[in-house]
Formats: structure tokens, sequence, C-alpha cells
């Protein structure tokens, strides 16, 4: 039986002040210095990063290569590695229409010139690692774009990333509305498709996140099976979501663990090799001496359902499988789920 270990990497924003659309932090703000102390004693080996968690976005190249260093000390120090930087293309004035799907020329130029400043950052921290989480790429009424021609310019601005350092792996994070109404490329299945068009599909792939697969209604365990077998599952962010609204960032396993579970057992048995990756909020009522609470809960579900994972007599499973014996294997699983 496979004993993997497995590398446990969240981001600096899952600790965060519980600030909503509808009212102020709630938590006073943590140092970047102050979270990445609390890595270590919460069992999380890396780091994952936008680019301005590391170093502000109008910073000239000199004072970014200063400010870099400083992060890679700090990293270091506490024996951290950095995971990936994704590019923030959606904050800025010059996104609001869209980074690389916008209508504006100057708008596009910027997003693509922030992206290989990303890569720049990526390179300085020891990464090769960039996600794309394509945040306003879409529209809130459909006319407000030409889905063929915005098709075209994902692709190209994947591309130029590629070519701009033949070194780095693009993975798109994809999420199917919010902030958009309706986004172009909505599920990972979509970004897998554009992968095998670009210059270098081999350093083309995915991160999954679990609530963008059930917002899109797919079952998270599923798209994570389909791009372990396609060999482009290089990242996940793990978490959970109570039916189709907001993007919620619920600790993982807190809504549905048979579905949590299912997306361990896959993981494990498809050899997931990149980083388990914790994309989780605390709730708005927690306290300032919690805020880390969800982060460690994440990671202990993860574990206990990897052994529940483990201990799945596969033969048995087989056996239920031939016999169609669904009902059974339905039993089976919830009872290993209870312990039993
Ligand atoms: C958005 C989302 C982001 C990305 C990082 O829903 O999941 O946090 O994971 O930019
Ligand atoms: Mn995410």
């Amino acid at each position: 039986m496979s004993q993997r270990v497995y590398r446990f990497t969240f981001g600096p924003w899952n600790i965060s002040t519980g600030a909503d659309p509808f009212g102020p932090p709630v938590r006073p703000d943590v140092a970047f210095a102050a979270k990445l102390r609390e890595y270590k004693k919460l069992g999380f080996d890396g780091v994952q990063l936008h680019d301005d968690d590391v170093v502000p976005a109008d910073w000239t190249f000199e004072q970014t290569k200063k400010g870099v260093a400083e992060v890679k000390k700090m990293l270091d120090g506490e024996g951290l590695f950095a995971e990936f930087i994704a590019p923030r293309l959606w904050e800025d004035p010059r996104t609001i229409d869209g980074a690389y799907t916008s209508n504006s020329p100057a708008d596009r130029e910027y997003a693509i010139s922030r992206s290989k400043r990303a890569v720049d950052i990526a390179n300085m921290l020891g990464t090769r690692d960039i996600v794309l989480w394509l945040a306003r790429e879409g529209t809130y009424i459909r006319e407000a774009k030409d889905p063929l021609t915005a098709s075209q310019r994902i692709l190209d601005a994947v591309n130029a990333l590629l070519s701009y350092d033949k070194n780095i792996r693009i993975l798109g994070e994809m999420k199917p509305n919010e902030p958009m109404d309706q986004a172009y490329l909505p599920t990972p299945g979509h970004f897998l498709a554009l992968c095998y068009l670009t210059i270098d599909p081999a350093r083309s792939g995915v991160l999954i996140e679990s609530a963008h697969s059930i917002l899109a209604g797919l079952d998270p365990s599923d798209d994570m099976a389909y791009t372990l077998w396609h060999k482009k599952l290089w990242s996940v962010h793990l978490n959970d979501q109570n039916g189709l609204k907001y993007d919620q960032d619920k600790a993982f396993g807190s809504v549905d663990l048979r579905r949590a579970f299912n997306q361990v057992w896959v993981l494990e048995r498809g050899n997931f090799d990149g980083c388990v990756g914790l994309d989780v909020k605390a709730m708005r009522t927690t306290k300032p001496a919690d805020q880390t609470k969800h982060l460690a809960n994440s990671r202990a579900i993860f574990l206990r359902l990897l052994e529940v994972a483990r201990s799945v007599d596969a033969a048995k499973v087989e056996s239920l499988r031939a016999d169609r014996d669904y009902e059974a294997l339905e039993m089976y699983v919830l009872e290993r789920l209870m312990g039993r």
C-alpha cells in the first residue's frame, strides 16, 4: 500500500480579517511575517502566493528584486517553499473589463506585462508554477465581448507566458462564475482543451478547486480524476461549498464528508504528486485567537480521510462492482466513513 507523504500549502489570504461585501473587517490584520510563522506550527510546508502578496505591483524591477529577496529570506528562515505565483489580475482599474479578454488593447497589454512580472517573481522565489485564476475573463451581459475572440485571447496570453520563460508551467484555476456572471473556460475540462492548443502542452495544466467544480454542478473528484488521467492535475485547492451560491471556501469536508472522501481517495489512487493546497476561509464569527483553526481542521480532515482511503479493501470494492451490488458498496463506504 502506498505511503506517500503529502505536502500541504495555503495562501496568506486564508488568514483574513473577515470582511465581506456587506461588512467591514472583524479581526485585526495579521502581518505577512506573522502569518508565515503560523505555517509550520499548523503542519504546512509551503506557501501559495499572489504576485502582490510578495511585493506591491507598482514597484520597479530593482525594488521588486530587493523585495522578493527579502521574502525569499523569510520563507527560507521558516523552512517554507513558494508553491506558485498567481498574478492578481482582478483589482487594478485596468482589469475592470477583464484582463486578457478586455476590450481595451492597452488594458490587455497591462495584463500580459503584469503576468510576465509574476513569472520573474516566481523565478526569484525558486518556483516554476504560475496559477491563472481568470477572475474577470467573462461578461455581465453576453453581448459585451465576442466569445470566439475571447478564447483566442486567453490562448495568446498563455502562449505569451510560455514563450517568455521556457521553464515555467501554467496552471489554470477555473471557476464558472463570481465575480463575473458567466466566465469563459468555466471548468477544468475547458482549460484542459486549451492546454493542448498551447505552444507547449507539456507545461500547461490545471489546479482544481473543490468549490469551483461544485459551483459548476460537477463532482470535484471526477474533475480531479479526469485531469489526473491526462497527467495534468498539478495542484488543488481543497475546500467545501454548501450548494449553488457565492464561493464559500468552507473548511474541507465540512459540508459533505463523502464528497471530500472521494477527492482524497482519487488523489491517492491517481498518485497525485502536487501539493495539497487548502483555499479555506474562517467564518466571519471566528475570534482572532481561532483564526487559523479552519486551516488546521481542513488538514486534519484530509489526513483522517486519507487513513480511510488507505483502509479501503480494493478487492471488496471490485467484487461489489462486479456483482452490481451498489447498495452494499454504498453501505461499505458509509461504514468506513463512520469508523467501522
Ligand atoms: C478565487 C480563488 C482564488 C485563487 C487564488 O475563487 O479561488 O483564491 O485560488 O487567486
Ligand atoms: Mn482557489
